[in-house]
């Protein structure tokens, strides 16, 4: 039964998405030690389990928690060495990573401190200072999401930047060797850009960038696909999960749907167009170069198209 506090403050933060559970991670080789520190956040977290080390890197991996509750005696890896491998790894080290353990001796804590732990609680705890440690990092966490989540989006078009896409295609090409299964990109250029802003000037140049960002967004259907921005007048789509054949539907959309905006065109007497190259595979390596060439292989064939 979960214990929950009478009176005892929500743990979710106030900023971040709204109506999301924090995930928590607890730790321990000891199931009894577990089940104490569920009883204690099953009522409001999504709390998720591991009794190795070994394991909790794997759930960390592949869940991402908000929050990791760390025991340090453990069988096989412990608490110390993968509290080591979470620091080390730059898709996992922004979570805040609690120390739960027996020892207590000062150099015990400075140990832990030293190689990155937010924090340090002794067992046995207290259950509601244990949730009081665990909001102020989980309140520090969703500030800091939203800080890196506003330095990844791009100022002109609202859209993620070149650096969000770079982190996510390191974490998605990992995912699509996992699971064997494909990733797709599609790279999306404006035609005659030089021209347009010649024509009409930088500014009307940067609300033409604005409409057909908004415009290719609208072609994406999962919540996994990105747009970023990835230059001056291209912007790049990552689609987890996506065959060839899958890539090239979206592609062509997004060539039907800029064309569709119908945006006058006086360097080329017609409307803007965009040429689109797309490259799918299990294989991460090469795959923005190959959708790279297809683009430009797409623009010798006479540009408003898509290529692969
Ligand atoms: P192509 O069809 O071969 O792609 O020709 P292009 O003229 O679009 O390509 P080119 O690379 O020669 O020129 C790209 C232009 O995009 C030049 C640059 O000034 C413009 N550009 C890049 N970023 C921005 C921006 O943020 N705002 C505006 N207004 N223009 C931009
Ligand atoms: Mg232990
Ligand atoms: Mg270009
Ligand atoms: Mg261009």
């Amino acid at each position: 039964m979960p214990l929950t506090q009478p009176g005892a403050a929500p743990l979710q933060p106030a900023i971040g998405p709204p109506g999301r559970r924090p995930r928590l991670l607890i730790v321990d080789d000891q199931p009894v030690n577990i089940q104490a520190l569920h009883r204690v956040f099953a009522g409001d977290c999504q709390v998720l389990m591991a009794t190795d080390g070994a394991r909790a890197l794997q759930v960390c991996r592949e869940r991402q928690p908000d929050l990791v509750l760390l025991d340090v005696q453990m069988p096989g890896m412990d608490g110390h060495e993968l509290c080591a491998e979470l620091k080390a790894d730059p898709l996992l080290r922004a979570i805040p990573i609690i120390f739960v353990t027996a020892q207590d001796r000062p150099e015990d804590e400075t140990r832990a401190l030293d190689a990155g732990a937010a924090d340090f609680i002794t067992k046995p705890f207290n259950p509601t200072v244990v949730r009081a440690r665990v909001r102020t990092q989980l309140t520090l966490k969703a500030q800091a999401d939203l800080l890196r989540e506003l330095a990844f989006i791009d100022g002109l078009t609202g859209v993620h930047n070149r650096r969000h896409f770079d982190e996510r295609f390191i974490a998605e090409a990992r995912r699509a060797q996992r699971s064997r299964s494909p990733l797709a990109i599609v790279l999306a250029d404006v035609d005659h850009f030089k021209r347009y802003n010649d024509a009409l000037g930088h500014l009307a140049g940067d609300d033409c960038l604005r409409r057909v960002a908004g415009a290719l967004r609208t072609c994406l259907r999962r919540p996994t696909d990105l747009l970023a921005r990835y230059g001056g007048e291209e912007f790049v789509s990552l689609l987890p999960d996506t065959d060839l054949a899958g890539a090239i539907g979206v592609a062509q959309l997004m060539e039907d749907t800029v064309r569709a905006l119908a945006l006058p065109h006086p360097g080329v007497q017609g409307s803007v167009t965009i040429s689109l190259g797309v490259s799918a595979g299990l294989q991460p390596t090469g795959l923005v170069a190959a959708a790279d060439r297809a683009l430009y292989l797409a623009k010798a064939a006479g540009r408003g198209r898509v290529n692969w």
